[in-house]
């Protein structure tokens, strides 16, 4: 009952304006913005990519306008990463993903996953509306928040920005997501397009049996699906209530027509995979029943330039 009610309240567009209004003071970045891109709206009403049709023009990510493997080695910072690191650099334009083997140490992985039982122990765990996801554990956690400020990581997500990656996110999973795929612009938006990325960290072995990670190499290349682009519904007031399941079937229905194949990523804890902002990517259903897979994402978007909004939802991200 009170699931369906903050469901119905979630839908209601002026409900979220409210409540920008009582916290724009983390909305009040956009106000250059707003100007710098031309939009008319205040910073704490609905915003959408259908409000980006007449902005000023924005320049997108480095690594989208050229091709990493001609333009990274020239610029400044990559003579710096180790070869691997390097050689994962170079296939980002093309892939849209990368993947740092054993980034984080098993005592680092054990910490992450004791802060995080800690956390459910004390029922303290801020899980979503279907208890699949713990959100924001490094909000709760000094511990999880020093360990994935790692600077090995930082290093190489500014670079593939071009600009200082601010975290804005942090997600756990107990299990595999088993989620279809989607790019996770949908959820976590940006103009001008294609600054944000996602870092996913293994916290345990990640085989075809438990859900692993899957991905289109090169989907991110593909145009983004926005509002726009599937029967979105809702009206001036209201979003949707159909309208991610409508996504999912307009995605369902690109993967049918550029028939390319997914891969999947076996892990080994402390191993981190990079993605793009349109990287399409889900979990694979889970094979052995009942097994876990912990892992955590972490969604950054860039500091500085860009408007950051939740397309789906229609709302500026609180940062
Ligand atoms: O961990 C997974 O299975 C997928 C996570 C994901 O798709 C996301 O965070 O966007």
């Amino acid at each position: 009952m009170l699931q369906r009610l903050l469901g119905h309240l979630r839908a209601f567009k002026p409900a979220y304006m409210a409540y920008n209004f009582l916290h724009r003071r983390r909305l009040r970045h956009n106000e250059a913005l707003y100007r710098r891109y031309g939009l008319r709206q205040p910073i704490y009403s609905s915003i959408s990519s259908a409000d980006f049709r007449e902005a000023a023009p924005g320049e997108s990510p480095r690594f989208d306008r050229a091709d990493s493997a001609r333009l990274a080695p020239t610029l400044p910072g990559f003579a710096e990463f180790d070869e691997a690191t390097q050689q994962q650099i170079l296939q980002w334009s093309e892939k849209g993903y990368l993947v740092l083997r054993g980034l984080f140490t098993a005592a680092e992985v054990a910490t992450i996953n004791a802060e995080v039982a800690q956390l459910i122990d004390k029922g303290e765990a801020d899980w979503n509306a279907r208890q699949v996801k713990i959100m924001f554990a490094i909000r709760q956690s000094e511990a999880i928040r020093r360990i994935v400020a790692k600077r090995e990581l930082e290093r190489v997500l500014d670079f593939l920005l071009g600009k200082k990656a601010h975290v804005f996110q942090s997600i756990n999973f107990l299990r595999g997501s088993e989620q279809l795929a989607h790019s996770d612009s949908i959820h976590m938006t940006t103009y001008p397009l294609g600054y944000l990325v996602a870092a996913w960290i293994a916290l345990e072995p990640v085989t075809a049996e438990n859900g692993p990670v899957f991905y289109y190499p090169g989907s991110h290349r593909l145009p983004y699906v926005l509002n726009g682009d599937f029967p979105h519904g809702g009206s001036h007031f209201l979003i949707g209530d159909q309208a991610y399941q409508h996504y999912e079937q307009a995605i369902e229905a690109v993967i049918a027509r550029e028939n390319t194949p997914a891969e999947e990523l076996h892990a080994q804890p402390g191993d981190v995979l990079i993605w793009h902002a349109n990287l399409l990517h889900g979990g694979r259903p889970i094979r052995r029943a009942g097994s876990t897979r912990r892992s955590m994402v972490l969604h950054y978007f860039a500091q500085d330039d860009v408007v950051c909004y939740h397309e789906i939802t229609q709302r500026p991200a609180l940062l």
